[in-house]
This record gives C-alpha cells, structure tokens and sequence, in this order.
C-alpha cells in the first residue's frame, strides 16, 4: 500500500465544493443514475476527470476508476504469484441495462436481452446490470464505445479484474477478508426474501428446490435479483469499483485454461492462455472452450463471490442470466483530454482511506 500512497495525487473534475458551477459544464445527458448518487453518463460522453500520477496527468473517463502500475498479489493460497500490469482504467459499476438500451438504439441492433420485452428493458431497471448478454455481445459493446469515444474500450482481462477487485494488500473479497454476506447482492439477498437459511459458508438451504418454484421462474424471466448498480457502499474494492461481488457475474478477456492461473510466472499483462490452448469444458448443454467470470452474482454462494474465486466458465456465444460485464480502457495517458477541462486537485497522499474515499 505504501508503494500505492504517495504516488498519486487526484484531479477532479467536479465540484464539491462548487456542485452548480460545474452543471453548466457538465452533459445534463446520462444514461441513469447509480444507487450511490452518481449520473452515469451516456457510454459516448468523452468526459474525464484527471488523475496525477507520479508527476503525469493521465485522463480517466468519468465513471471509472484509475488502477496505476504496479505487481499485484494474483491467485488463491495455493496458486499465489505476483504479476505486474500496467496503469488501467476500469468501469466504477457493471455496464447497466440503460447504457445498453443505448447500444442497441445507436447501432440499431434489434436483438435485445431476453427479459427485456419490445425492446425495452424491465420498468424501473435501467441502473441495474445487463444480463443475458454473450460475451461476443459484450465485446460489440467495447467496440462500439471505442468507435464512439476514440479510447480504447475493451473487456478486462482476468488479471485487470482481479487487481480492481483485491487492491494492493490482496483481499480475499473486495472489502478485505471478512466472509461477510452483508456487502453484497449474493443469492443470501435472494433467499432472505424468500425465507431460505443462509449457512455461515454462504450456502443458501433449500436452494436447489426453489430453483423449481413460481417465484425463481419470475425472477429468471424478469432478469434475477439484481440490485441498482452501487448498492452495497461499503463493498466497494480498494480502487473504487463496485459490484465486484456479486450482482452480475463479469464476462472476463481471457479463455479459460486451469492451469494458466496458476502459473508462477505470468509475466507482465498477461493476456490468457491462446485460444489454441484453451482448456475443453464440459458444461451443461456446452462443451468446448470458454471464458471466465469473475466475482459471483445475484444467484451464486457467497464464496463464488470472493475475489480470487476463478473457476466459473461460460461459453462466450451464449447469453446468460446471471452474467454480465463491466468495460476497461486501456492506455488512460492516450485518452484526450475534454477540451473544456475542469479541474480541482486533491492530495490524496496522506492516508490510504483518503484515496479509498476519493478514486472515484
Ligand atoms: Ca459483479
């Protein structure tokens, strides 16, 4: 953490202090608003607060959060390696139905997710995480973000999420090490409102047999028990993200391959194992080679949920109703700045919770 405090200094494009100054400056256009307050702006706005980082400016798009360069603790106790990654900028939230609803319209696409109905996501869910997208789809969306924004979007690599998700001093979930179910949107959320036991290992009792009732159907049908993206503040990983737990599992970059993840020397910005070398799964209804997710969801066990939990596999062609993903963009210092620029500097340096509570 040390190596972390000290070295980076925040630029903020927002007033605080001065909220009504900056309305004028600021799109009065967004896609939705987060449980935690904040506007999620339209996927092409290009605006961006400024991050200093070890003397150099380095443009973060809004609505992300900026993870400098550096190794990081990588992997289980078992399969614990150290690999280094570049600075990167990752989604605050899990892309939201709102920000696709936008996708779909701006590229005319007519397959929508299939809960939604006429086009339209579910009434009141706009701020909540898209399902039943494929990870093709998901990657169309970087391409789309990128084309529109001139950065660099694309899926986070394993590596990317899993440094997002633990921070510097390596957390087993991304609040730290407490097995707690209370940061969350786990199937415990789920299950609670249905009067289901939640064991301590975050085990619902009894959960097989709902998956037959009414009340999982319509809960599948009208895109799971998903929550606002922000919802659980005091989840929120070192870096500033969101929902890394839990919610919607994360379509992640990197085919899966077991032994991969576990390799001691991963190099620096490991991109996965090639598509040549991709392990063989045996899923129901699937088998071939496929893609990680990360971080659990509405409908999986607290433990899924952890930050190094990496065994859960998909294939990419499918949609699913407990996956969706969240965007990095790669190479923050070749992003351009907004031409109207804003900036309130912060030193942020002094403690570790001052950088927790303003990486924004
Ligand atoms: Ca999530």
């Amino acid at each position: 953490m040390g190596q972390f405090v000290g070295s980076v200094f925040l630029v903020l494009t927002v007033g605080w202090a001065s909220e009504e100054a900056v309305a004028d400056a600021v799109s009065e256009q967004y896609a939705c608003m987060a449980a935690t307050g904040e506007k999620i702006l339209l996927p092409w706005s290009k605006q961006t607060s400024v991050v200093i980082d070890g003397g150099k400016r380095v443009n973060v798009p809004e609505n992300m959060v900026y993870v400098p360069a550096g190794a990081f603790t990588m992997g289980d106790r078992e399969s614990k390696h150290r690999v280094f990654l570049d600075a990167y900028c990752i989604g605050k939230y899990e892309v939201t139905n709102a920000e696709w609803y936008e996708f779909l319209v701006d590229t005319r696409r007519v397959t929508a997710p299939r809960h939604w109905k006429n086009g339209k996501f579910p009434e009141g869910k706009g701020n909540h995480p898209v399902l039943w997208v494929s990870w093709d789809d998901a990657l169309r969306y970087c391409g789309w973000m990128s084309q529109r924004t001139g950065w660099n979007v694309t899926l986070p690599t394993q590596a990317q999420w899993e440094k997002a998700a633990r921070g510097p001093d390596a957390f087993f979930f991304p609040w730290g090490n407490e097995r707690s179910a209370k940061h969350c949107n786990y199937n415990g959320v789920c299950a609670s409102k249905l009067g289901l036991t939640v064991g301590s290992n975050g085990v619902v009792a009894g959960w097989k047999e709902f998956t037959t009732t009414t009340e999982y159907r319509e809960f599948v049908g009208t895109s799971g028990y998903t929550t606002p993206v922000g919802s659980f503040p005091t989840g929120k990983s070192f870096y500033g993200c969101y929902d890394m737990a839990g919610n919607a599992y994360e379509w992640c970059l990197d085919w899966y391959k077991k032994d991969y993840y576990r390799l001691k020397d991963a190099g620096t910005n490991p991109l996965g194992p090639a598509e040549s070398e991709a392990d063989v799964v045996n899923e129901p209804g699937y088998s071939g080679i496929a893609k990680l997710i990360r971080g659990g969801s509405w409908y999986a066990h607290l433990m899924s949920c952890s930050a190094v939990s990496h065994q859960e596999v998909r294939n990419p062609r499918y949609p699913y109703h407990s996956v969706g993903f969240r965007v990095v963009a790669e190479m923050p210092s070749a992003i351009s700045p907004m031409s109207n620029e804003r900036q309130v500097e912060i030193d942020v340096t002094k403690t570790s919770a001052s950088v927790r509570g303003t990486n924004r």
